[in-house]
């Protein structure tokens, strides 16, 4: 194990794990936050994106206008080098959405026709859905209706000709054009991602703007076919989330009962364990447990939070400190952002690790296969060998932390159009409109994605979030960063003294309305392929309006990334136009093309995001400035609308 520098208040902001960080050491378990630190400075190529790995000739390395080679054996420039490699990440980033919204397709078709134990939970957003498709819904049946549905989804990932359906039901015609004058428009998702992975090969694609529009192509493919599908079918299965309370950080746990965390993305697996969890409480108690209690990790807590009001214990840097509480009897992963270390850490202490899908096995973990067919006996098995564990732990190792804070989550479009409508019934958008176009709502960001280790965790995300608050700037939350701010009372009342005067005005009167004292400052809407979600609220916005979405006084920003999947989500939010920021250096610096092509104004550089599409990428480490830099565009977006702009300062 590493030798450890840090004090645990300089890597976490959240005092639950500072604490187990400390009783880590204790227990002599080596965690993330180790890891990150006894990697020490990251490889300057590798940061740089000037590495190319793709062929034996190399790897090759170029030191961007420096003394060693300017290109690779096979001649590749670090143009080409640095925008190829950004491609790949864009295509790894969507690739597990694409395939999380295929297995959502299939439990659909599966639950239309009887095999998989599920049903229909939403009918009216899947005969929505179906109307939008051009599908006859009158004198159907709703479950042959979703049978057609699945395979219109699934259409997705089959068609050879034409546009991605999902993306012709849900974009802007206008923006279409555009994407169609460009040719990025996507025809069905296996093919744009083998077509991805075929033009980054050796010997292939040379052209970095060709490139990076074939990441803008692939982005748009993530948006549709991964994000916008998955949400859709899964709303439709489980319900359109609506606001619950609950409650955040380690102190979810509970000594006295069994406790299982469900981490991950997929929910088919997480909604049984917590019916199962339910009906199985007898069980728990003939082993002296007080009954079994659920928590989420990651975006399988996102998940359940939003529509059961699960509680959530931590977020991605943090996933092995439930563990360390020593209280944990199992841990049940899914897919993506499982840390390959956790049958490490539960080693120490008597906490199962349980994997369920095929393609995502540990060494060290137990498996448990699970499909939606199975969905019922997997989930039954898991809780029973969770109850089983309960007998074995180790009263000496167990330590919780107690702090926990109470927040409101459930923000899905709906479910916000649900609550304007208590202020205006005939025209729910227009107090939201009014008070933006007066400058009370200076505009709206999605705080998104993760939290990295090598930066202190939750820090950068609630930094830029207060700051945004305080100049009045509504804030939607998705991912691990809506974890951060949730963990800082900014999904709750107590978060309203963050906000500027008029933002505070606007969310205590549609929170009266609603009965509550106040709406949170930040609008929790889901997981990270929730992000749809921000885009349905951007494009109802714009529709309301009659502009684009790249015209509104809008953006995104993931203080503190570390999966390709939010550099995927965040050039699916370039393509619509929208600004996005990231707090850790993306791989792009070895090439001034490549960097100016993502991240230049259009009234400097000739080719640019910001030109073809009208949103660009910032990079900026430090919070405040960061914020400040989201607000100047905001203001730019605001002043082309011809809106009140106030002095930023
Ligand atoms: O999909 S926010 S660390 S858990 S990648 Fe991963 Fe990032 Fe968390 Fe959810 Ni999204």
């Amino acid at each position: 194990m590493s030798k450890t520098v840090h004090n645990v208040e300089e890597l976490s902001l959240d005092t639950g794990v500072q604490e187990m960080l400390l009783k880590a050491r204790e227990d002599g378990v080596e965690t993330a936050f180790d890891r990150s630190e006894a990697m020490g400075a990251r490889c300057k190529f590798g940061l740089l994106g000037v590495c190319c790995k793709r062929c034996l000739e190399g790897p090759c390395r170029i030191v961007p206008g420096g003394k060693g080679p300017q290109a690779g054996v096979c001649g590749a420039t670090a143009d080409a080098i640095v925008a190829r490699n950004f491609l790949t990440l864009v295509t790894e980033g969507a690739a597990p959405h694409i395939e999380h919204a295929r297995e959502v397709a299939l439990t659909l078709l599966e639950t239309a026709e009887g095999k998989a134990p599920y049903s229909i939970s939403n009918p009216d957003k899947l005969l929505d859905i179906a109307a939008r498709l051009g599908l006859t819904v009158d004198g159907r049946e709703i479950k042959e209706v979703a049978r057609e549905v699945a395979l219109k989804a699934l259409e997705n990932f089959q068609q050879q000709f034409g546009v991605l359906p999902w993306l012709k039901i849900k974009a802007q015609p206008k923006t279409v054009e555009r994407w169609q004058s460009l040719n990025v428009l996507p025809v069905n998702a296996h093919l744009e991602v083998t077509n991805a992975v075929n033009r980054q090969a050796m010997g292939c694609d040379a052209d970095p703007v060709n490139l990076l529009l074939g990441a803008i192509r692939v982005a748009l493919t993530d948006g549709y076919a991964g994000l916008h599908l998955s949400t859709d079918l899964q709303d439709v299965l489980f319900g359109v989330p609506a606001v619950v309370k609950s409650e955040y950080r380690l102190g979810v746990i509970k000594e006295d009962m069994v406790n299982i965390s469900v981490h991950g993305h997929i929910p088919m697996l997480s909604e049984k364990i917590v019916e199962w969890a339910e009906k199985l409480e007898n069980e728990a108690r003939a082993v002296g447990a007080k009954g079994i209690n659920i928590f989420g990790v990651c975006c399988t807590g996102n998940e359940i939070l939003m529509r059961r009001g699960v509680p959530v214990a931590t977020n991605f840097s943090s996933q092995e400190m439930p563990i360390v509480t020593g209280a944990v009897e199992a841990m049940v992963v899914d897919i993506q952002c499982i840390m390959p270390s956790l049958p490490r850490v539960a080693k120490c202490y008597h906490t199962e690790i349980i994997t369920t899908l095929p393609s995502v096995k540990i060494p060290g973990a137990t498996h448990v296969e699970f499909t939606p067919e199975n969905a019922d006996e997997a989930a039954q098995t898991i809780i029973r060998k969770a109850i089983a564990n309960f007998t074995k732990r180790d009263p000496a190792k167990i330590k919780i932390p107690q702090d926990k804070v109470e927040a409101y989550a459930g923000f899905s479009t709906e479910q916000i159009l649900e609550a304007l409508k208590k202020v205006n019934q005939e025209d729910p958008l227009q107090p939201l409109v009014e008070n933006i176009k007066s400058g009370n709502i200076l505009g709206v960001v999605a705080l998104v994605g993760c939290t990295n280790p090598r930066i202190k965790q939750d820090w950068a995300n609630v930094e830029v979030a207060k700051e945004l608050l305080k100049h009045n700037v509504l804030i939607v939350a998705t991912g691990c960063s809506a974890h951060s701010l949730a963990k800082f009372s900014l999904m709750s009342p107590r978060g309203l003294e963050y906000c500027g005067e008029g933002l505070q005005q606007v969310l205590k009167v549609i929170g009266k309305a609603n009965g509550l004292e106040t709406l949170p400052p930040v609008l929790h809407m889901g997981s990270c392929v929730d992000n749809s979600r921000v885009d349905d609220l951007v494009m109802t916005l714009a529709n309301y309006l009659g502009v684009e979405a790249r015209d509104l006084p809008v953006a995104g920003s993931s203080p503190e990334v570390q999966s390709p999947k939010a550099l995927a989500i965040g050039s699916y939010f370039l393509a619509q136009g929208i600004d996005v920021h990231v707090g850790i250096q993306p791989p792009i610096a070895g090439s001034e093309l490549v960097s100016n092509i993502l991240m230049g104004d259009k009234d400097r550089h000739a080719l640019t995001m910001d030109g073809l599409f009208g949103g660009k990428l910032i990079y900026e480490e430090d919070p405040i400035k960061a914020a400040h830099l989201i607000l100047e565009r905001i203001i730019q977006k605001r002043k082309a609308l011809g809106l009140p702009c106030p002095d930023i300062t």
